[in-house]
Formats: C-alpha cells, sequence, structure tokens
C-alpha cells in the first residue's frame, strides 16, 4: 500500500499494513493490524500489529506489578471499601517512609510497599526506554525518541531516586497519588524557599512556555502550507518546493528571521528535551547545595531584601532557636 494523505473524509481501507521484515533473533508481532474509524480522524486508521518483545513484556510487566501495589495500598487504606476507592481516589496516596528510616528498609506498612512500587515503577520505565531504543535501532531510525524521553526520566529518577538518596532519607521522595503529589510539590517549594527564585526552575518554565510557543508555530506553518504539500516535511528537506519557500518566506516577512523544514524539529527536540534537564538540575540542587532559594536569591541581588522591622523568628525545619 504506498503511502498517501487524503485531505479529505474518505479513509482508506485495505489489507493492514504489517511493516518491514523483523531483524533475525526478533520475537514475533502481536495481531495482524484492524482499522477504526475514529483512530483515522485522529491519525492513522490502522491498529496493529504491535510489537512487545522482551522488553516490552518485562516493562508491561513491571508496571502492572507498580499500580498493582500502589492501587491495593490506596484500596486498603479506605477500608476495602469499592466505592470509596472509586470516590476518594485522587486523594487517596502512597507515602514514603518517614524521615527516622533515613535510607533503611521500612516495614511493609511504613514504607515498605512505596519502596517496592518504586521499584518495580522505574523498572518499567527504564524498560520502555531500552524498548524505544531497540524498536528505532531495529528500523535503522535514529535514538532521538529514546534520548528525550531519558531527558524526562532524568527529572523523574531526581525527584524520587538521586536526590533523595543525596539527602539521606526517602521521605524527601514524592509520594504516589493524584492530588498528594501535588501537595508534596506545594510543600517542597516552600520548604525551600520559594522555587519561583531557582534559577532553574525559571529556565525550565522558559523552555516549557517556549515548547508549546514553537509547536503552536510549527503546527500553525505546517497546516498553512498543508495544501501545497507542506506535511510531507521530508520530502520538503530533500527537495525545496513551495510549501517550504513559502513557510519560510512567511517567518522572514514577519519576523526577519526563519527556521529550516530541519531546524525547527532541532528547535522544537532541544526546548523539550532542556524542560526537564534543567529541571531536573534545579531540584538535584535544592536542599543539597541550597536550602532557601528566596535568601539565595537576596544573596545574589535576585530578590530585595526587606528591612527588619519584626524580630528574628526560628525556622521550625532548622531547629535552631534566634
Ligand atoms: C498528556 C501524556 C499522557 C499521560 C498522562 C498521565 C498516571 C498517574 C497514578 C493514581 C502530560 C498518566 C498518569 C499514570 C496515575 C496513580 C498513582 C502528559 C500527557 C495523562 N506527575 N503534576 C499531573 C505524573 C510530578 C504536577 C497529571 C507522573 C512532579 C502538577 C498526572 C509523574 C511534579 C500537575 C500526573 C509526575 C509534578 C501535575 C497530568 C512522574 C513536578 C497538574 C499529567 C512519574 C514536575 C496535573 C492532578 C499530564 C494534574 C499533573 C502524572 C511528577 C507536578 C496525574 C506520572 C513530582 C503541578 N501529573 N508532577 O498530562 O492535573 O502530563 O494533577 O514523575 O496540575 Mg504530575
Ligand atoms: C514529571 C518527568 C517525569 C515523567 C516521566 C513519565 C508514566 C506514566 C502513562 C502511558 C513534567 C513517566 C510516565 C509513569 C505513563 C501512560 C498513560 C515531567 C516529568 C518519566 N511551576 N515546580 C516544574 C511551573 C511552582 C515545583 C517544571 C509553572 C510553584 C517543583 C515546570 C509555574 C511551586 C517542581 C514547572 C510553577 C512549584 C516544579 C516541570 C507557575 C508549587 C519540579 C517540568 C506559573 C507551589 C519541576 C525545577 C516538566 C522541576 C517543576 C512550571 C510554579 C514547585 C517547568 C509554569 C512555585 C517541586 N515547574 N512550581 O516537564 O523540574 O514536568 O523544577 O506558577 O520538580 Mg514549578
Amino acid at each position: 500500500m504506498a503511502y498517501e494523505s487524503l485531505f479529505n473524509r474518505v479513509q482508506v481501507r485495505t489489507e493492514p499494513d504489517p511493516g518491514v521484515a523483523l531483524p533475525a533473533g526478533s520475537l514475533p508481532r502481536l495481531g495482524r493490524g484492524s482499522f477504526s474509524y475514529l483512530y483515522g480522524i485522529l491519525g492513522d486508521a490502522q491498529i496493529g500489529p504491535i510489537y512487545l518483545g522482551t522488553f516490552g513484556i518485562a516493562s508491561l510487566f513491571c508496571g502492572f506489578v507498580a499500580i498493582e501495589i500502589i492501587g491495593l495500598n490506596m484500596w486498603a487504606s479506605v477500608g476495602w471499601d469499592p466505592i470509596q476507592f472509586v470516590r476518594q481516589l485522587p486523594w487517596l496516596a502512597l507515602e514514603p517512609p518517614a524521615p527516622e528510616y533515613g535510607l533503611s528498609l521500612p516495614p511493609l506498612a511504613e514504607g515498605g510497599w512505596w519502596l517496592m512500587a518504586g521499584f518495580f515503577l522505574t523498572a518499567s520505565i527504564l524498560l520502555w526506554w531500552a524498548r524505544m531504543y531497540e524498536r528505532a535501532r531495529a528500523l535503522g531510525m535514529g535514538t532521538h525518541v529514546a534520548w528525550a524521553f531519558a531527558s524526562a526520566i532524568w527529572l523523574y529518577l531526581v525527584l524520587g531516586f538521586i536526590r533523595p538518596i543525596l539527602m539521606g532519607s526517602w521521605a524527601e521522595a514524592v509520594p504516589f497519588g493524584i492530588f498528594p503529589h501535588l501537595d508534596w510539590t506545594a510543600a517542597f517549594s516552600i520548604r525551600y524557599g520559594n522555587l519561583f527564585y531557582n534559577p532553574f526552575h525559571m529556565l525550565s518554565i522558559a523552555f516549557l512556555y517556549g515548547s508549546t510557543l514553537l509547536f503552536a508555530m510549527h503546527g500553525a506553518t505546517i497546516l498553512a502550507v498543508g495544501r501545497l504539500g507542506g506535511d510531507r516535511e521530508l520530502e520538503q528537506i530533500v527537495s525545496r518546493g513551495t510549501a517550504a519557500e513559502r513557510s519560510s518566506l512567511f517567518w522572514r516577512w514577519t519576523m526577519g528571521f526563519n527556521a529550516t523544514m530541519e531546524s525547527i524539529h532541532r528547535w522544537a527536540w532541544w526546548f523539550a528535551v532542556l524542560t526537564t534537564l534543567t529541571g531536573g538540575i534545579g531540584i538535584l540542587l535544592t536542599g543539597t547545595v541550597v536550602d532557601n532559594w528566596y535568601l539565595w536569591a537576596v544573596k545574589h541581588g535576585v530578590a530585595p531584601s526587606y528591612p527588619q522591622v519584626l524580630p528574628p523568628v526560628a525556622d521550625p525545619a532548622m531547629g535552631v532557636t534566634p
């Protein structure tokens, strides 16, 4: 089946495309492929076959164990009442061990389950990374997707593994839970003197906002030249057509500068990757190198210092009296 993109509501139906032959030693693909009208509206109509392979199966298994541990602990916390489990789900949590356990192994009900769930979730994520890397290699592609994913995994590992180890306590890590992890995020910011003054949080935000801006500009530009074949971006790189010319001209006329059909994707990749890369650095420095980002900012002339009009107040977290 030749690849065609059709700009109307007709969806192509033919024999499902199985994809290229797999390298020797691969496991078989699962399924023979089917079609969905809804998927055809969102993207390609064909679903499957899927390649799970050893990494895929191991990752799904570990992910299943992690979710099982988290879910059963949450369910136990509402006395095994199924209705309360569903009602209260967004507020339920599996919390890390208390600070007195440090990095030691706590009893299961006092953080042991959290540690075990974290182990399986991390194994699942790392195995999924290996799967993305391996699948890209098997298709003769670059491994850009895997390395971008690695940047997100870096932030995840800093939050739940590397920084807690440097701080000497699992209690520093993030709880599992929808709203509880937001409470943790807010408490973390307050505990360390307002994360807004962390320059790496600033950088991370700039790249996050920049990513949305670039995505909007790029998506809009390609759609705008879609009728000239702009969505066949690679062909426009190899042989510049009128779509590439016009979209470049549009930005040169409006901004004075334009990306190229290739460079815009490098911009997008770097902005996304730098969001979590700089973010991870910011979290790694918090509590390890800098204990209070507001005071750090005052010291470095980023934030104004206010005259002392009230008597000094003890910082309860430091355990010192004035
Ligand atoms: C749209 C791709 C699909 C992915 C989705 C997420 C789970 C979790 C688990 C019940 C863009 C699937 C969710 C598998 C279910 C249990 C135990 C990606 C898309 C739809 N957060 N966070 C969310 C995670 C951290 C913060 C939502 C994960 C940090 C804030 C979702 C991690 C900090 C807000 C979620 C993680 C932080 C959220 C939507 C890991 C600082 C929100 C996510 C593994 C970075 C928003 C109620 C989304 C919200 C939200 C998942 C880490 C802050 C539940 C898996 C510790 C301020 N986070 N988060 O769409 O609505 O991502 O929360 O590190 O406002 Mg979070
Ligand atoms: C979490 C990477 C890990 C995810 C992985 C995915 C699964 C599920 C599911 C298939 C998101 C695993 C996936 C397991 C698979 C399915 C369905 C990426 C993650 C591996 N902040 N803040 C950031 C803003 C404040 C705080 C980053 C804005 C307050 C903390 C980002 C504001 C306080 C942390 C950002 C704001 C605070 C952050 C996250 C405004 C709270 C972090 C980037 C306007 C009161 C994190 C350095 C990201 C960080 C972070 C934005 C405010 C706390 C740029 C816009 C002041 C503790 N904040 N923030 O991509 O890196 O996350 O900080 O107020 O840890 Mg913040």
